[in-house]
């Protein structure tokens, strides 16, 4: 079927969204996903390799891209979708979604790029696009947990399928594919894909993706402000220049292994248990939940040994090394290098702190080889500053050019995150901010910053706190979970990603988010409790009017 006789057939089946879709709010909420008019995939082609690559040599608008399928699956059940996880190894493909197409496209140009692109394009789909951001590889998981949204979805590779850490991608082509190249031509590719497929223009674009994916969002709204009408990026390692040499900071900073100033990890959950006992209360509610690591006061002397005490105990000199952990990186000037790790964040510290295991991104991007320690120098940070390969660090703090069309940002991030500090997101914030004032913008309506108390890196919590840091959406949904639970994603104020859908398609800026924590972590139908996240700087205040585990109880505030 032609492209032009598929428009005739489209017009006269638009149809309904199907019960799926179902919105269970108060009177008076919105909840615009609820009989949203649907498109059909009048133009679709057999969803085989030889039908999808004849479809897309057709596919206009591309200037001369040359597109390759490598592979295609037609997905209508639970059992060909595991036929297809196989395939790709996406352990975490969501079960229970609408037929599907899905395949890869491999695409290249004039100019030396090259991009991976995963597309699942449903038999209807309600007009608008999502992208998983890339971050190792195609994220399946994320597309998959996308199409609850009556979305068509989308992954792409940054480029390069292995993770960024296994070296061979590096050339000049594919550090500017990596930086911001390829997820560009991936949404292009896509939206022609749209267009063709359904005939209709994707109507909203959103992406999502958390660490690294994080990243890939900021540059893309940074560089692409077009591409995106709603974003949403999670601890984002868009600092990569401080980000990697912080990395190497972190593994060193208590000196040699065993020396007398490093900590060893079996201390780290002994400190955390202190933090804990010593901060949960400053907050103002004992609950087992750092949730304002920022302003605790913590006395770490609680920690040292003494006469009687002479294990599980820190000596002077790891008391110093603590202090230098919780301490911003600053030059001899006080410009600040990298911000602290916070106080919550000890049970993760065996992942970021001891074991010298280099730098990635300082061996094979800056090409700086056999890195140490020894090596760290402040000329070398600014050097790597100066040179920024790619301009991969996303450090445009002007996104006028996106609020200026509509767009909207919602940017989250973990107060537990030793990987990633959540100050980085904290100071991208507070910078944006000044752009923004500086051109009279009301950035609140525009950009929001989300720090959840307990949340890890993009997911999980510390033992001892069993923080609520679900926060539903693509991102979490499919990362972690192979099925997104239906009681979270029906409403707009207990899902992020609705909440971003309403802010851009219905102008509703939030004015708080809700998490959620589960009784089994691998079990989401186990809800356990809810409570707000605020916007930043306001926090989240228990009311005592009423339990402390639903969120109509807690006030966003200035503290
Ligand atoms: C969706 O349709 C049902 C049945 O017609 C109606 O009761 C409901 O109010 C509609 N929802 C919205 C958001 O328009
Ligand atoms: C799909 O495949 C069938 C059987 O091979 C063929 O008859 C039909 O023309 C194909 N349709 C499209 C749209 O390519
Ligand atoms: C093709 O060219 C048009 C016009 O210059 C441009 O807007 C579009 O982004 C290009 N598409 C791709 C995939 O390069
Ligand atoms: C094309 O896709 C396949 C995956 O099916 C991948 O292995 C291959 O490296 C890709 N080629 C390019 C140039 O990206
Ligand atoms: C697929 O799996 C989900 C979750 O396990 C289940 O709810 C659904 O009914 C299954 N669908 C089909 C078509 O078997
Ligand atoms: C598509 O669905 C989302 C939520 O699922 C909804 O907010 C949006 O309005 C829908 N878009 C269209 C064009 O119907
Ligand atoms: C720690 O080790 C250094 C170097 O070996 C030594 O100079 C210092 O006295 C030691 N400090 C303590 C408190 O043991
Ligand atoms: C020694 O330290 C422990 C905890 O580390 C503390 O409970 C105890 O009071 C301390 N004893 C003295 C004599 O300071
Ligand atoms: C780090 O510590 C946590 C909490 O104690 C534990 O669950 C995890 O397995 C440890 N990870 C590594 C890599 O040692
Ligand atoms: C880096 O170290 C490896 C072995 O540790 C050595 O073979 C190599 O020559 C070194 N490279 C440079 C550039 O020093
Ligand atoms: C938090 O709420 C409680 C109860 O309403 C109130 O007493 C307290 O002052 C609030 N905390 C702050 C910092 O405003
Ligand atoms: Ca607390």
């Amino acid at each position: 079927m032609g492209f032009k006789s598929g428009f005739a057939i489209w017009t006269s089946l638009l149809s309904l969204a199907s019960a799926q879709f179902k919105c269970s709010l108060p009177a008076g909420d919105i909840c615009a996903y609820e009989n949203a008019t649907t498109y059909q995939a009048v133009n679709a082609p057999n969803c085989t390799t030889r039908g999808l690559q004849a479809f897309v040599n057709r596919v206009p608008g591309l200037n001369g891209t040359a597109l390759t399928v490598p592979y295609a699956f037609y997905i209508d059940s639970n059992a060909t979708l595991d036929e297809f996880t196989d395939y790709v190894g996406a352990s975490v493909f969501t079960t229970d979604i609408p037929p599907v197409c899905a395949f890869r496209v491999n695409g290249t140009n004039a100019e030396g790029a090259s991009w991976g692109l995963g597309a699942l394009l449903p038999t209807h789909f309600n007009g608008s696009i999502m992208m998983a951001a890339p971050d190792a590889g195609l994220s399946w998981g994320v597309a998959s947990a996308g199409l609850k949204y009556a979305f068509a979805t989308f992954a792409s590779n940054s480029g390069h399928d292995e993770p960024d850490h296994v070296s061979g991608w590096e050339t000049p082509e594919g550090l500017v594919d990596w930086s911001h190249r390829a997820l560009h031509l991936s949404t292009l590719t896509a939206k022609s894909i749209v267009k063709a497929w359904y005939n209709v223009e994707p109507k909203y674009s959103y992406i999502t993706g958390c660490s690294g994916g994080g990243r890939q969002v900021m540059k893309s709204i940074q560089t692409y402000p077009d591409d995106y009408d709603g974003a949403m990026a999670g601890a984002p390692t868009w600092w990569m220049t401080h980000q990697a040499f912080y990395s190497v900071k972190q593994q060193t900073i208590g000196g040699a292994a065993r020396s007398n100033s490093s900590i060893p990890a079996s201390l780290y959950s002994i400190i955390g248990e202190e933090v804990l006992r010593q901060c949960d209360p400053q907050d103002g509610l004992v609950d087992s939940i750092v949730s304002r690591p920022q302003g605790c006061f913590f006395n770490a002397e609680a920690l040292a040994c003494n006469s009687t005490q002479t294990s599980n105990c820190l000596t002077a000199p790891q008391l110093e090394t603590l202090q230098k952990i919780y301490s911003d990186w600053a030059t001899f000037d006080q410009d600040l290098i990298y911000p602290r790790t916070w106080y919550g964040s000890e049970a993760t510290w065996n992942t970021t702190f001891g074991n010298p295991s280099g730098s990635w991104y300082i061996e094979n991007v800056l090409g700086i080889k056999n890195f140490t320690a020894q090596d760290l120098t402040y000329e070398l940070i600014a050097e790597a500053d100066a040179r920024d390969p790619a301009h991969a660090n996303a450090d445009d703090f002007d996104l006028s050019p996106f609020f200026e069309k509509g767009g909207r940002f919602f940017h989250w991030h973990g107060m537990s995150d030793s990987v990633v500090s959540p100050g980085a997101s904290v100071y991208y914030h507070n910078q944006a901010t000044y752009a923004a004032l500086e051109k009279g913008i009301d950035i609140d309506q525009h950009y929001q910053l989300y720090l959840i108390p307990g949340l890890e890196h993009c997911s999980g919590t510390p033992e001892c706190m069993a923080a609520l840091w679900y926060l539903a959406g693509p991102y979490q949904a499919g990362n972690f979970f192979n099925f997104t639970p239906a009681n979270v994603v029906d409403n707009y104020v207990h899902d992020s990603f609705l909440t971003l859908i309403s802010w851009v398609e219905g102008g509703h800026a939030p004015s708080y988010m809700v998490t959620t924590d589960f009784d089994d972590n691998s079990d989401p139908m186990t809800l356990l409790d809810n409570r707000k996240i605020c916007p930043y700087p306001k926090q989240a205040n228990w009311t005592q009017t009423g339990v402390s585990t639903h969120e109509d109880y807690w006030d966003c505030i200035y503290v």
